[in-house]
Parts: C-alpha cells; structure tokens; sequence
C-alpha cells in the first residue's frame, strides 16, 4: 500500500487550439481519469486535476493519442506558446498563428525519453538519440514563455511574456513583429529582490528573422541566466542585472544583425471580447466566459455537457484563450443559431447579462489542488464577485469593464500584477490589495493595502468606487482614473513611451 496521490497533467495545445475530436477526447479523460471537471488554464490550454498514480500513465496516451502532448507544458523549457486566440479574423491574423504553432514546435525538447516512459516507445539505453540542440544537457535556468500578440488587442498580455512579440500588420500585411523582452510575474513576499515586470521592447524583426531571434534570446538566456538561485533565474532577472543593453548586443553579435527599430503599435484593450464576430472569410466566433476556467456541470452552468454538446455537431474548431474563456471558432452562418441554441440549453450564455467585473475577472486554481497556494483562488471568486457587484451597483457601475484578478499566492498564475484590481494571497481569507493596472497590459498595478481580510478590502474599494462613478472621465478605465486622481503614483516600470 502507498498514499493515494493525485496528479495534476497540463496538454500543451500551441495557441490554444482544440478540434472537437480532441475535444471529445479531453473531455472523456476528465470524466474517466481525473475529477470530471477540464480546466481551461491562463495560457490557453487544459489542466486535468485528480489523477491518481494509476491513471498517469493511460491518460498521456490518450492525449497523445488525440494528438496532443503534455511535453514543455511544465519544466524549465519553452513552454506552450500563446497567441492571439482568434487567429481567423484575417489572413494577417492566420499567419500570425502559423508563426506562434511554429515557435512552438520548433522550440520544444527533441526528448525521446518521454515516448519511453510514458507510450511504450523504444527504450533509449545505450543509443546516443536524444540531443538537445538548442537546451543541452541541462535544459534552461528556468522556465521560459513566449506570446504573440496582434494590436488592437492585448489578450494575451503579451508584455508578461520572457519574449513578448507584437504583431505589426500595415496594409493588412504582417510585416513583421515588435521583440519585447523580460517580461514575468512571479515574486515572493517580503523578497524586494523579485518583482513583477513587464517585457522591454527592444526593436523589430522581420517574419524571415523571426525565428533566429527567439531560440538566440533563448539561447542567450540559457548561458547568462542565474542557475545558482533559481528565485532570479528568469529572464527578466538576467536583464535586470546584466542590463538590457548588453543582452541585447550580445543577442545581435551572436545574430550577426541587428534589430531594426521597433515600430509603431496600440492596444487598445486586454480581456476578451465575447458574442459573436465574424471573420474576414465570412465564418463566425463565438467567445463564451467560463468562470475561472472551470468546466465542471454546477447548477443550471451545464459547462463539461454543453461542450460536449457543442463539440459532437460542431465542424469548426475550439480557441481556448488567455483569460481562461473559450471560442467556439469557424462557425457556418447557417450553423449559428444551432451553436447559440445549444449554449442556451445548457446555461453558457452567461456573457449576455454578466457585469463588467465579472466578464473580466481570472482567478488562479490555487486550493485545493496547488500545493504552493497560501489564499483561496478559484473557489473564492463566486463568494467575492456578488459582493463586488453591489458595491459597484450602488454606483451605476454594473456595466464598468474592470479587471479583476485573484491569485492564491505571489507566483502571479493570474497575472495579477496586470489587474485593475487584484487579490495576492497571503495568507488563509487574507490578501494584498493591488490597484491601478491599466486596461491595456501595459502598466503594473501597485500594493494598496498589505495582508488585509474581506470586509477591509470591501471598505477600501467602496469610497474608490463611489469618486470613479463621479469623476471619470469619458470612458475612462478604473486604473488609469485611479493613477490621474493620484490614489495610485506613476509607476516606473512602464514600456518605453516613444514606442506606444
Ligand atoms: Fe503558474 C507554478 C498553475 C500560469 C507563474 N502554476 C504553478 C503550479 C504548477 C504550482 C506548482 O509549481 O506546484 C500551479 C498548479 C496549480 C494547480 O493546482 O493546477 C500553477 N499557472 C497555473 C495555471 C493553471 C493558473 C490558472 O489558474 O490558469 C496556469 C497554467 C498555465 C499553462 O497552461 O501553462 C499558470 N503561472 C502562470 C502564469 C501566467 C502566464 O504565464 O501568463 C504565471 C505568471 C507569469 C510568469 O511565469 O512569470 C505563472 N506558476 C508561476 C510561478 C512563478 C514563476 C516565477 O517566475 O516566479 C510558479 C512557481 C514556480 O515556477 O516555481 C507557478
Ligand atoms: Fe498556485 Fe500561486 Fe499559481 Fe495560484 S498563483 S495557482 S496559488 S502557484
């Protein structure tokens, strides 16, 4: 006899993107192998909790079996690319996806070790097969994410990426990407020696280029990067103390180019856009909110069925996207009101009512499967949001788009340094109150109120709220009024001004 464990698996699924065969797939390993919820993550992907040791085993055949992979989802490699979720707006948004899907695969560990672990491939002893060109014998200091972005939107929150690239499309071509660098959440309390920080943007690449620079930022990172103190062994600590500009003569030494200067872009928002748009090719999308990103049949919210549902007619494909919602992509305009009469029957069509807040909230699994969180996440969300609303109720702010993030420890899964409002655990029902992120994921929130309980986070948004409802201005967002009226000061880490 042993302790029952259970595992956590992650899919890697570049971009995001799941046909409904796979679907079919990941949702019948949720309910055979795991605790019959699928978990959308915050990088466009599936989380599958709950599978106890026996199961390990039959179900990374499945995924593979459906394709699919859990290889670099975890570890100190590149991890899962993420892109713009909605690559099918346009033919510039398409290749901008091809790029992401090629990253991705070319980026990934060659390892054969793992087909022999875990799919019964051939064993590996005695033959010299698995060489790592680009990650050797000892992989990366750390873990290391890459996301593409195409202005106007900032779904991705693409300057939290180690390598953030921004798509530029002029004349409706993509004629290259903006290369921003050291992006990363993750701190620890009482450690003023780790930080959030966003990517610095240090010029522009052709498409051609493209993939010389990042495996050379990649591999930079590798032979600069800290592997005495794993704490700052993230790219952007190797910028911090080495200094930007030298990384970035050494990267274009090694290229043997330079990068052109970076050109001009705009975000006009991050979040996620929900209902229906159609694509540039006729097809429709349909973005669905998903609370946390937990699919699980609750109540009247039938997600996991409904999915299901969907995936069994549906002849497009699924996006899953940053801010753990999915888009039912590629849709017929003829098939449309079938897709909508299916989410209606099983209580997903939540967007069309939803409060600002709640549209843009994310809140990391935390408790209680994660075993590094200090506060609830995800399972505190549906207690806060009610009472968030009526706060904001009392002052005709129902509709206000605000971004709300949770997260159960300072590791930042939610990117909670990015939210206009955000909850850092700190300890069990206490956190830090974070204010003043804008709505576009260019500008880091700051400490508000350090270690404090519910009905003191309560009372320091309540008299926030009410001057908002009275003195915004035009459309202007929560944060970016919060830094105008001085509650919050300018923050220094901003991305270069002369490049927005
Ligand atoms: Fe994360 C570790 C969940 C996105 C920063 N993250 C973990 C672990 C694996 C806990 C662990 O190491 O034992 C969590 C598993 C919890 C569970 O029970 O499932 C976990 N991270 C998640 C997910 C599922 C959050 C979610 O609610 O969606 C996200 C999965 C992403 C994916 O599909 O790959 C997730 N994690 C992120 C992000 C957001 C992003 O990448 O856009 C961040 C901040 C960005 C960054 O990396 O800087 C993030 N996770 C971390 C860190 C802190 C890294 C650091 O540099 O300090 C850790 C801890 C670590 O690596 O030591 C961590
Ligand atoms: Fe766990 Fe902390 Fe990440 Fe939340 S932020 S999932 S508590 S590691």
């Amino acid at each position: 006899l042993e302790p029952a464990y259970s595992f956590m698996l992650r899919a890697r699924l570049p971009s995001g993107v799941v046909t409904p065969a796979q679907w079919l797939v990941f949702d019948r390993i949720a309910r055979e192998h795991a605790n019959g919820t699928l978990r959308i993550t915050t990088r466009q992907t599936f989380q599958w909790h709950g599978i106890i040791k026996n199961h390990l085993k039959p179900t990374m055949a499945a995924i593979h079996e459906a394709l699919a992979t859990t290889i670099a989802a975890c570890g100190d490699v590149v991890r899962n690319v993420v892109s713009t979720p909605n690559p099918v707006e346009s033919s510039a948004h398409a290749l901008a996806y091809a790029w992401a899907t090629r990253l991705s695969e070319e980026l990934s560990p060659r390892t054969r070790a793992y087909h022999e672990i875990w799919l019964d491939g051939e064993p590996l002893v005695g033959e010299p097969k698995d060489e790592e060109p680009l990650y050797g014998r000892t992989y990366l200091p750390r873990k290391f994410k890459i996301g593409l972005a195409i202005p106007p939107l900032n779904d991705i929150d693409v300057f939290a990426q180690d390598l953030g690239l921004i798509a530029i499309i002029e004349q409706g071509e993509l004629t290259g990407f903006n290369v921003a660098i050291g992006g990363g959440m993750g701190a620890t309390h009482g450690d003023p020696s780790t930080y959030p920080r966003l990517a610095s943007v240090i010029g522009f690449t052709t498409p051609d280029r493209l993939f010389a620079v990042a495996e050379t930022i990649v591999a930079v990172q590798r032979d600069w990067g800290n592997r005495n103190e794993r704490k700052h062994a993230r790219l952007k600590y190797t910028l911090d103390h080495r200094g930007l500009d030298a990384f970035k003569a050494e990267l274009e030494q090694r290229l043997g180019f330079a990068l052109e200067p970076a050109r001009a872009y705009r975000f006009d928002h991050n979040g996620d856009r929900y209902g229906w748009i159609e694509g540039e090719d006729g097809r429709w999308h349909l973005t669905l909110q998903i609370e946390s990103g937990r699919l699980a049949d609750v109540g009247e919210h039938r997600w996991l069925s409904g999915l299901r549902e969907l995936a069994k007619v549906h002849d497009g494909d699924f996006r899953m996207t940053c801010n753990q919602n999915v888009i039912v992509a590629n849709v017929a305009a003829d098939q449309r009101a079938r897709i909508d009469a299916i989410v209606a029957a099983h209580g997903l069509d939540g967007y069309r009512t939803q409060s600002g807040i709640r549209k843009h909230a994310i809140a990391c699994v935390a408790l209680p499967t994660c075993g590094l969180a200090m506060a609830e996440s995800e399972r505190y969300l549906p207690q806060l949001l009610p009472r968030l609303e009526a706060l904001l109720e009392a002052h005709g702010l129902r509709d206000a788009p605000i971004l709300l993030r949770l997260s159960g420890c300072p590791n930042g899964c939610s990117r909670p340094y990015l939210g206009e409002i955000a909850l850092v655990g700190r300890g069990p029902g206490r956190y830090d109150l974070r204010l003043g992120a804008d709505f576009r994921g260019e500008r880091l929130n700051q400490l508000y109120r350090e270690n404090v309980d519910e009905p003191s986070i309560l009372e320091a948004l309540a008299p926030l709220f009410a001057n908002y409802a009275s003195g915004r201005v035009d459309q202007e967002g929560f944060g970016d009024f919060l830094l105008r009226t001085g509650v919050i000061s300018a923050n220094t880490r901003r991305i270069p001004a002369e490049v927005v």
